[in-house]
């Protein structure tokens, strides 16, 4: 991704660095924060709820900055790049901590921003969850064919992908049964550009929208990004995306394929973070049956 917002030479002048003096005397520190993300869909909705508020990433930095004194500018660097990288749109990002009054020993020019600096460059590196169903046409040739789509797909690494599942149709009209599968891997894309990738996949094996829960050649859903293990999981609702899936806890064709995929798979329902393995024994499995053979990666 070659879109990117930048904050140069934010100043703060706190005490920082190995010598005790410099934990008691506050020194100039200078911060250049440079995020990789989409600004695409930002760009034509107008929406800052799809970009990062460069003013949030600003005030958080110098939070991070006017902690009390630590040794090393790496460990600032290191914090800041965490708390970007806590955002959603963000996939990337660099920063550089400046201390141009270093007590180096030597002297530095005093034309423009010298001395010494330290600079960390972190990527994005999400779990995420993605629910396959076929109905229509030869459901696993275009399984197959998503999975490959998938593994294509920028920014996006598979590590799993779950055997197949013959389910019975939720909801919607009469229709014929579904294969289900999941795949689960990393991600360092923003969940809507994400998604927006899946979409395309989706139209590229004719997949329409008529009917709501209606039959379709091909769905492709996000089920969950982050972990929710370790409170990282992103929890936003809008129409065009909702994470976790707000229905992904009581579908068991999504959870008895996701379980084969991660044994160790939990899901955030409400409040609490549940194993995948206990919602499926205490809902009703009974449309779930074991689908085709197949070697999808
Ligand atoms: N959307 C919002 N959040 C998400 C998300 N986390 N992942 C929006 C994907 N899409 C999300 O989806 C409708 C809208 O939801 C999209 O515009 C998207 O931006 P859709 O794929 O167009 O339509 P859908 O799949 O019919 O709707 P939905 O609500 O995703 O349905 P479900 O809950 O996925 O149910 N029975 C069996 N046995 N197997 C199935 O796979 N699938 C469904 C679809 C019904 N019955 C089924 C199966
Ligand atoms: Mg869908």
């Amino acid at each position: 991704m070659t879109d990117k917002i930048t904050i140069t030479q934010l100043a703060v002048t706190t005490p920082h660095g190995v010598l005790a003096h410099e934990k008691r005397e506050p020194q100039r520190f200078f911060v250049d924060i440079v995020i990789e993300c989409d600004l695409s869909s930002a760009g034509t909705s107008d929406d800052l709820g799809q970009t990062i508020s460069y003013a949030d990433v600003a005030q958080d930095a110098e939070r991070i900055m006017l902690q009390p004194p630590v040794d090393l500018i790496e460990s600032l660097a290191e914090q800041i790049a965490a708390s970007v990288l806590a955002r959603p749109a963000a996939e990337a990002v660099e920063v550089t901590v400046h201390k141009p009054d270093a007590p180096a020993g030597v002297d530095f020019s005093s034309i423009g921003l010298t001395g010494p600096a330290v600079t960390v460059r972190r990527e994005q590196h999400r779990p995420v969850v993605i629910a396959l169903g076929a109905n229509l046409g030869n459901r696993v040739r275009t399984l197959e064919s998503a999975v490959r789509s998938l593994g294509r797909i920028e920014g996006l690494a598979l590590t799993e992908v779950s055997g197949l599942f013959e389910t019975d149709p939720v909801g919607g009209p009469a229709q014929p049964d579904y294969l289900n599968a999941v795949a689960v891997g990393t991600t360092r894309l923003a969940p809507w550009t994400l998604l927006d990738r899946l979409h395309e996949i989706e139209a590229g094996r004719g997949r329409t929208r008529e009917i709501r829960w209606g039959a379709r050649t091909l769905d492709l859903d996000l089920i969950q990004i982050g972990d929710p293990d370790a409170d990282t999981d992103l929890r936003f609702g809008s129409e065009k995306l909702t994470l976790p899936h707000p229905r992904a806890a009581e579908r068991a064709f999504v959870l008895a394929p996701w379980l084969d995929a991660d044994q160790r798979a939990h899901l955030r329902v409400g409040r609490k973070v549940v194993p995948v393995a206990e919602l499926l024994r205490s809902g009703d499995a009974s449309g779930i049956h074991v689908g085709p053979q197949w070697r999808p990666l």
